[in-house]
């Protein structure tokens, strides 16, 4: 039996490399990253729903977000309920990312529509 199961160990692992790219399953670099459990409240007392939830960029440049959490989040311009349109993921699966050049200057922050304490802000300088 313990046989059994070590040589089905072995098999299982030899299958999993077959024809793999090794870097198929790299998870994207995010520049601003939704942690696990951001979608209870509790994050927003550390300013870590978002992290980092103040990210400064030149402008020109994007922003990269990914959803590191097990649960759906948005990436959304505007403040809750008051959404200003111009960026909005929708809902970002687990693993998912959402990315967004920044063509003017301005301090942008955004929040996520499923949890009213998840904030954020983008800062972009002049180049
Ligand atoms: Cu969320």
């Amino acid at each position: 039996m313990i046989l059994g199961i070590a040589s089905g160990v072995v098999i299982l692992s030899q299958n999993s490399h077959l024809g793999q790219d090794p870097d198929a399953h790299k998870t994207i670099k995010g520049d601003v990253v939704m942690s696990t459990k951001v979608s209870r409240p509790g994050c927003e007392k550390t300013d870590s729903c978002y992290t980092p939830s103040k990210f400064v960029i030149k402008q020109g440049n994007s922003v990269t977000w990914v959803n590191q959490d097990v649960a759906f989040h948005s990436v959304t311009s505007g403040h809750y309920g008051e959404p200003s349109g111009l960026f909005d993921s929708g809902y970002l699966d687990p693993e998912g990312s959402f990315t967004f050049n920044f063509k003017n200057i301005g301090t942008y922050d955004y929040f996520c529509t499923l949890h009213p304490w998840m904030k954020g802000t983008v800062i972009v300088e002049l180049t």
